[in-house]
């Protein structure tokens, strides 16, 4: 009886989510220079307004003097009906957490979006799967109001069966659970100027 009772209450532990997004846990000592590379979104979840719609790489490269920078390139819809690939580039700005970054974009084409977000690693293991997190606006009790988040990995076919579980209990420990899309890879954003050397 006791060890029915104590399982339950660690699988209520488990559950219990406060959803403040100054809870989140991140990971651990993040490791910018095994992140570096590419990584192809295969689940996102959208904030409010315009966003990348699908066929979305990202790029992430550590300079000479150890700063992160990133480019991306997503399939969008600008203007009501036309549909491009977004080149765009961004930066990252260092917090006390070395897996919380505030994220400065923009579009290489002026008239795409720009803008200073959140950007926090939630969890990876760098070699198949990562787990990205953007609250754009905190609600007064603590949750969030407008997020996005990525699921990440390396491979453009999808996660591994082995990391679904792992994304699962993330997604659910972001309260977000139920809230992903699935991210199709078509090669729409493929042959778009630039020259792919990963
Ligand atoms: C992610 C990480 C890599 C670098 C960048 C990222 C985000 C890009 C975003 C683009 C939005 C573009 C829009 C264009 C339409 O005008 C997080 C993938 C830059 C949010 C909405």
């Amino acid at each position: 009886m006791l060890r029915y009772i104590v399982a339950l209450c660690l699988l209520a532990l488990s559950w219990a989510q406060d959803c403040q997004v100054a809870n989140f846990q991140v990971v651990q000592n993040f490791d910018r220079t095994r992140y570096a590379g590419t990584w192809y979104a295969v689940g996102k979840k959208d904030p409010e307004g315009l966003f990348l719609i699908d066929n979305i790489v990202a790029r992430f490269t550590i300079l000479e003097d150890g700063k992160m920078t990133a480019t991306a390139k997503g399939r969008v819809i600008i203007l009501n009906n036309w549909e491009m690939c977004a080149d765009m580039m961004a930066t990252f700005e260092e917090t006390p957490d070395p897996a919380k970054f505030r994220m400065k974009y923009w579009g290489v084409a002026s008239y795409l979006q720009s803008g200073n977000d959140d950007h926090w690693v939630i969890d990876t293991d760098y070699d198949n799967y990562a787990i990205h997190y953007s609250c754009r606006v905190v609600d007064t009790d603590g949750t969030c109001l407008d997020s996005y988040s990525f699921i990440f990995s390396r491979h453009p076919t999808g996660l591994r069966a082995q990391d679904q579980p792992i994304v699962t209990q993330k997604k659910m420990e972001l309260c977000l659970l139920g809230k992903y899309r699935r991210v199709p890879h078509t090669g729409f954003c493929q042959d778009s100027g630039s020259v792919d050397t990963q």
